[in-house]
């Protein structure tokens, strides 16, 4: 009987332990990261740029109604491996090592994702990857090979490559809706990244959505047809959409009317894995549209706009499939109790050119592209529809997740968590007077000069150098567009020398280098091989 009475008070012991110990231990939220490629603020309609009245996001602009909206959130380099590796590091490209597409990510570095499983996360990560070399740090991994294709793409899992039937976005949605079923009910918290191709170029739509935007006129920016004075790295760039986009491969345009053909394609991948059914309802949505550009007979000015208009529609066509995935992942979160023990967070690689100063795509340290977008929720700590106007960097996402998880941020991380900016919904103005930027990948694809600056709330100072020497200056408050490089302007001879000194300073705190500006060796050697397409 004594044995009994024992039994019976351990048990009741251990079950009044297990009780308690939820109590004792701090909840600790799972972080669902949806990162696109090139998503541009002005195609997120929480954003409220015209263009993207026209082409809404509803599901993305959920996020943002549900928590936070961040106004002033930057890379430190506008480019896709290196923002992503700033992102999984919390530190400067010249720190991380991954300074331009092309290097390879030392994955033996310490990460989030690897601090996230010590705390105890399970961490997952599905689509687009590109940092070369295999994911380290995830229980479970699903990515695309290289730049990832919109059709039928290859994806890499441990050992294997598999071709997947189906349309990029939505697989890479599903993989990460499966990862989610079959971890809902665990009991450690976790880290699910799902990372999209779209709206990447060349810009294909779903099947779906091939004449979404067929009978929609976008607006132009008013700077389509810029005169770049005193701009000298913006005239030498490669990324006028009417200039150096590819006729086929990038603006769907045939050979002639009639004809299914593409114009200039040199990349014939993207519509080869195609399957033919797939080809076939593409040439049928696309083949009016073309023979109609044909019969039109433009050429000059008007041309250039078609050209932008034929971008557009592709571009937010693409973001259409994204938007839908998002709505099926908050769904499922709803629809499973896991929106008060989930932050959700919404961004992309870095912002992008849809027309403005004429540009697509990236790189340059201009607002468009150096900004970033950046949605959160999490309804416990973000109040519903607050704005964050701090300066804020990729830097800081892993500081930010590693906080909210409870686990302590590393010394050697050059991010600050966010976690009482949000909290606080006080935009945080005073959080960080300074960012910096430095983009590296010269001479590549799209011709961009290396340069390097600081960005201020109101002005921002920029070196272009290595091949040129040349220095620019913005007054954001009088200028946002950035069309009048004040440089030499004596009305702002003393904000240069003001942006001159904080610049060194904050250098000299990100602990940078003079070796950064040099040309290594194997660029020299890389600058002699590389196709430029
Ligand atoms: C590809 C694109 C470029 C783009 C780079 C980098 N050409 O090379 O336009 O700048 O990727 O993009 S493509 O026609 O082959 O798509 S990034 O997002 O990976 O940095
Ligand atoms: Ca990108």
């Amino acid at each position: 009987r004594s044995l009994r009475l024992i039994f019976i008070m351990a048990l009741t012991f251990s079950c009044e332990e297990k009780k308690e110990k939820p109590e004792e231990e701090p909840k600790r939220p799972n972080i669902v990261f949806i990162m696109t490629d090139d998503h541009a603020a002005q195609a997120i309609s929480a954003y409220g740029h015209p263009v993207s009245r026209l082409a809404p996001t509803p599901n993305i602009d959920r996020i943002a109604q549900n928590g936070a909206k961040f106004i002033s959130n930057y890379c430190t380099n506008s480019i896709c491996g290196p923002s992503r590796a700033v992102i999984l590091t919390g530190k400067h490209s010249h720190l991380n090592g991954f300074r331009m597409n092309g290097d390879v990510f030392d994955g033996s570095q310490p990460t989030l994702p690897k601090f996230l499983k010590e705390a105890g996360y399970q961490t997952a990560l599905f689509g687009k990857w590109h940092l070369h070399g295999l994911p380290e740090g995830f229980d479970d991994w699903h990515i695309l090979v290289d730049q990832g294709n919109y059709y039928n793409p290859d994806f890499i899992r441990g050992q294997d490559t598999t071709r997947i039937e189906g349309y990029a976005t939505d697989i890479v949605t599903e993989m990460g809706l499966d990862w989610l079923r079959q971890h809902k009910d665990d009991t450690e918290p976790f880290l699910l990244m799902v990372q999209h191709k779209a709206p990447h170029r060349n810009w294909m739509p779903a099947l779906r959505h091939l004449n979404k935007y067929d009978d929609v006129e976008f607006p132009l920016p008013d700077t389509y047809f810029p005169d770049f004075e005193d701009q000298v790295a913006a005239q030498q760039q490669l990324q006028t959409i009417y200039r150096d986009m590819y006729e086929g491969h990038d603006l769907k345009m045939s050979v002639e009317k009639g004809s299914d053909s593409l114009r200039h394609n040199p990349w014939k991948t993207d519509f080869k894995r195609m399957t033919k059914a797939q080809r076939d309802q593409w040439n049928k949505a696309y083949r009016p549209k073309n023979d109609a550009f044909h019969e039109a007979n433009i050429s000059g000015k008007e041309l250039a706009e078609w050209k932008g208009q034929r971008y557009l529609q592709d571009y937010l066509a693409t973001v259409a499939s994204v938007d839908e995935g998002v709505g099926k992942i908050l769904d499922y979160l709803e629809e499973n109790d896991m929106i008060e023990n989930t932050i959700i967070v919404y961004t992309t690689d870095q912002g992008f050119y849809l027309g403005e100063k004429g540009f697509f795509d990236k790189r340059f340290m201009y607002e468009e592209s150096m900004a970033m977008p950046l949605l959160i929720q999490y309804p416990p700590e973000i109040p519903a529809g607050s704005e964050v106007t701090a300066l804020t960097q990729n830097l800081d996402f892993a500081p930010t997740f590693l906080d909210f998880a409870g686990a302590s941020i590393p010394d050697d991380m050059q991010g600050k968590s966010m976690r009482s900016l949000l909290s606080q919904n006080s935009g945080g103005e005073d959080f960080r007077d300074a960012i910096y930027y430095h983009y590296y990948d010269f001479p590549a694809f799209h011709m961009v000069k290396r340069h390097y600056g600081i960005r201020t709330h109101r002005y921002k100072l920029m070196h272009f150098y290595d091949d040129i020497d040349e220095w620019e200056l913005y007054d954001l408050e009088k200028d946002p567009r950035e069309l009048t490089n004040v440089y030499n302007s004596k009305e702002y001879a003393k904000v240069r020398e003001e942006m001159h000194i904080a610049l060194d300073s904050l250098q000299e705190n990100y602990e940078v280098t003079e070796s950064e500006f040099a040309t290594t060796p194997k660029e020299q050697v890389d600058r002699a091989f590389r196709n430029f397409g």
